[in-house]
């Protein structure tokens, strides 16, 4: 057999990307690197196939500041740019998808609403902790019977004279029964949706968890179930009223995956290339075939392309600039590339491909996930197509 090959070391960039990069951008990297390539890339296959999230990872990634670490030092996090931000999760990524995945929600979905629409009271509650990982956080967004369309959300928010009674059930929620507090998302009576921030703990609220999964096998994926749960008036988010506040979130999020994908498919070129080169069939390496060289050259063609398109998203929300339509073409771009190098490097793989001791199939089936979750690949189509034209196409009426 051909051993499995993982050359997190040694980075990809065929375009000479590095040199861009500053001293902070590259340490934060490789640092984050190196800790994948110890602690996560050596177990998460066994991981994966036994439908756990490597909880003791959280600690460890909390130690050095990894969740939210676009986030301002004066709240406990790292305070880095948000290109170092992009470079860890495509390290993080790299590894597994779950793992990009719990920093996603940890990070963008939860610390980035606290600081941006929380009390000073919430931040000061929530954010040192969660930046430490000695708190996770989950977002509870999608339901049942709305996922793409968010606007049509049936949890409902009724006020009362110190809080409010949430009342509702959220779907496929990351994170979900491993969560210190849900940002669950409802509407009121008003119509409008707020922000809530749930503790788990009051009565009235279960979260049940999600085994048959066949993809993102080591994260924690939950349904969670609001009966008459009560939360104080200093539970909810004082600036975070409206739809456009979770899908700013969104944006937060959307970015991270847009550099996570690009991990993915650099651990499946890698693992593509080394296998080809060892391989043998009909008396030389498969990868002295023209077949299998230009494979390689459309994944490599490709990952460089997304790269490119990371770096200049992360230069352009630096700079101020970023729009949310460029994240959704970058997450649109990038995920689905990274499907297809997956998809590509199980094949290079022949049949050991199909095992978890290779990564390719695992990646494969997590990338799977990352289309459809953040606004599926036709979301972010119908999103850039109302951008350019200007017409609606998402099926509601025409003005
Ligand atoms: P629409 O009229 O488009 O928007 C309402 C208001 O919000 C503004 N807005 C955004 N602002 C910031 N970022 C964005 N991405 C924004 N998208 C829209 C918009 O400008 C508007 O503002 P205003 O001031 O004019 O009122 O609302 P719509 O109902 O037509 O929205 C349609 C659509 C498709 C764009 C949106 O609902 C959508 O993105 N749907 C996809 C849902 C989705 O992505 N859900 C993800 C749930 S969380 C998750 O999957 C976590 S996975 C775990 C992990 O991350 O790892
Ligand atoms: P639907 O909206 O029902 O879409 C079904 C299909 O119809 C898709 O192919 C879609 O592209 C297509 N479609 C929909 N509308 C249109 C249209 N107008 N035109 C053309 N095609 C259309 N959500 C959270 O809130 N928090 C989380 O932490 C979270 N974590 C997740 C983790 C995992 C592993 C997964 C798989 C999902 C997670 N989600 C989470 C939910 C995720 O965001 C939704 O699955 C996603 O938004 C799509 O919603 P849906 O599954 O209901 O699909």
């Amino acid at each position: 057999m051909v051993a499995s090959m993982t050359n997190g070391t040694a980075r990809l960039d065929y375009f000479g990307l590095d040199p861009l990069l500053t001293d902070e951008d590259r340490l934060t990297r490789d640092t984050v690197g190196r800790v994948v390539d110890r602690e996560v890339i050596p177990r998460i296959g066994r991981a994966w196939l036994a439908g756990e999230f490597p909880r003791e990872l959280v600690s460890k990634l909390g130690a050095l500041r990894l969740f939210g670490a676009n986030l301002p030092q004066e709240y406990g996090c790292a305070g880095m740019s948000n290109i170092a931000y992009g470079l860890i999760m495509q390290e993080l990524e790299r590894g597994d998808s779950g793992v990009r995945s719990f920093a996603s929600v940890q990070g963008a979905l939860v610390m980035y609403p606290i600081h941006a629409y929380g009390s000073e009271a919430q931040r000061q509650k929530w954010l040192p902790a969660m930046a430490a990982g000695e708190r996770i956080g989950c977002f509870g967004l999608t339901e049942p019977n709305a996922g793409s369309d968010p606007a049509a959300m049936q949890t409902r928010a009724r006020r009362t004279s110190d809080g409010w009674i949430l009342d509702g059930t959220k779907m496929w929620i990351t994170n979900g029964s491993i969560a210190d507090v849900a940002l669950v998302w409802a509407k009121g009576d008003d119509g409008q949706i707020r922000g809530f921030l749930v503790d788990p703990k009051t009565p009235g609220f279960s979260a049940h968890d999600i085994h048959t999964k066949a993809s993102m096998r080591a994260s924690v994926t939950s349904e969670l179930v609001l009966e008459n749960v009560r939360v104080h008036e200093e539970d909810v988010l004082p600036g975070g009223t409206g739809l456009g506040k979770p899908l700013s979130c969104l944006t937060q999020a959307r970015y991270g995956i847009a550099w996570g994908a690009v991990g993915a498919a650099i651990a499946c070129y890698e693992e593509a290339l080394g296998y080809a080169r060892e391989r043998m069939a009909f008396g030389r390496p498969i990868a002295a075939t023209q077949i299998i060289q230009e494979r390689l050259v459309n994944m490599l063609t490709e990952i460089t392309t997304a790269q490119l398109l990371a770096y200049q998203l992360g230069r352009l929300k630096d700079a101020g600039t970023m729009r949310y339509t460029h994240v959704s073409m970058a997450k649109r771009n990038n995920v689905r590339m990274a499907l297809r190098v997956a998809r590509d490097a199980r094949t290079i793989l022949g049949a050991y491909g199909i095992t978890l001791e290779y990564h390719a199939m695992r990646h494969a089936a997590n990338l799977e996930s990352v289309d459809t979750y953040e606004g599926t690949y036709d979301v972010h189509t119908l999103i850039l197509g109302r951008d350019i034209t200007g017409f609606d196409a998402f099926g509601a009426p025409q003005a």
